[in-house]
């Protein structure tokens, strides 16, 4: 259950917040998030979802002193009065950071957007590409896509008296006979990533710069194709995640592979079998989102979804899941064309 309010004792961790008010902020899936009238200003306040735990804070220190260091705007997260980078309260970890005024978008709505995006997640991949950093809290298996289709099979073998099942079986079982031809990508080397570069997660000011990432959990040493390939899934569907049928626009995906490939810069130089495998790899993670929202279709335990719309959370998953499921037919079908945009993109 999502949480209404921050409780005091957690508060009372920051002089600074302590008796402050909290409210709820922004529709992330996964932890509760605060905006808090801290004295010195506006500072945003979450607690963890259980699939992270406090040291993953450690990482964030890491990353975004490194990229901070290099001229880059970016949340930082605030030490309580004892100097902790997070505390612990009723089992689960909280922690404050610097709140950033920016608009955040649930849907990329026109190219010159997108082509924002991709130069700003350019940058931050550049910054980090010296930092020498062992990440401590390392979530396995995040798109071990194998894994997660397999959880997606024990689901349908598991519930089958659920009220959703025959739907959720027939496109599970599209899902998990495309899964049997997965690209093999192991041999990519791993960088330094975000994690989870949906449009949600990139703040924009008024007049449409992308000013800074934020929701830095999953920030982590991933292969290039599943970094971009998750932000292209978001970024290349106008009509966002709540809808049944959902396609790629090739114009948006042109503009970010340009916005990105122009302010890659020196240094950091991706090899041509990292960019072969982008349009692969961002079919494989549309695949890999459509098996894990239709799992939870079954399970409903997992994201977070809105009461006012949907009878259940498994209704709202199930829609998600067809969402994802045709963005993945669309990148499929366009495959070619898209391929082309990357080479392209890369030979001028
Ligand atoms: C979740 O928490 P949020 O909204 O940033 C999920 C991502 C999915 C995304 C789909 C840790 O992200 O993997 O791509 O929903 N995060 C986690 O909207 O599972
Ligand atoms: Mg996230």
């Amino acid at each position: 259950m999502p949480l209404a309010d921050v409780p005091r004792e957690v508060l009372a961790s920051w002089r600074d917040l302590a008796g402050q008010v909290a409210r709820p902020l922004g529709g992330g899936l996964i932890n509760d998030t605060f905006l808090v009238a801290g004295q010195r200003g506006p500072v945003v306040v979450q607690r963890l979802h259980p699939i992270f735990a406090g040291v993953v804070n450690e990482d964030i220190e890491a990353v975004t002193a490194h990229v901070a260091a290099r001229g880059m705007l970016t949340p930082r997260l605030c030490r309580t009065d004892g100097g902790d980078l997070w505390m612990e309260h009723d089992g689960r970890p909280w922690r404050a950071q610097t709140f950033i005024a920016g608009e955040s978008i649930d849907r990329v709505d026109s190219p010159v957007r997108a082509r924002e995006a991709a130069s700003l997640v350019a940058r931050f991949h550049a910054a980090t590409a010296d930092l020498s950093w062992r990440y401590r809290h390392v979530r396995a298996g995040v798109h071990d896509t194998p894994r997660h289709l397999a959880a997606l099979a024990r689901a349908v073998e598991e519930q089958r008296a659920h009220r959703l099942y025959d739907r959720v079986a027939r496109l599970a079982e599209e899902l998990l006979v495309a899964g049997e031809r997965l690209p093999d990508l192991s041999s990519l080397p791993l960088r330094h990533g975000h994690g989870d570069l949906k449009i949600s997660n990139v703040l924009f000011d008024a007049g449409g710069r992308a000013i800074c990432l934020v929701d830095l959990d999953t920030l982590g040493a991933l292969i290039w194709p599943w970094e971009m390939g998750d932000a292209l899934r978001s970024w290349g569907n106008p009509r966002g995640e709540d809808v049944d049928d959902a396609r790629l626009d090739p114009a948006i995906f042109r503009a970010a592979i340009e916005g990105y490939a122009g302010a890659r810069g020196p240094g950091s130089a991706l090899s041509s079998e990292e960019r072969d495998a982008l349009v692969p790899g961002l079919a494989t993670i549309c695949l890999e989102l459509a098996a894990r929202f239709l799992g939870d279709a079954l399970c409903e335990t997992y994201f977070g979804w809105d009461a006012a719309r949907f009878p259940g959370r498994g209704e709202h998953n199930l829609l998600r899941a067809q969402g994802q499921a045709s963005l993945w037919r669309s990148v499929v079908s366009q495959a070619g064309q898209l391929e082309a945009i990357v080479r392209g993109a890369w030979s001028v």
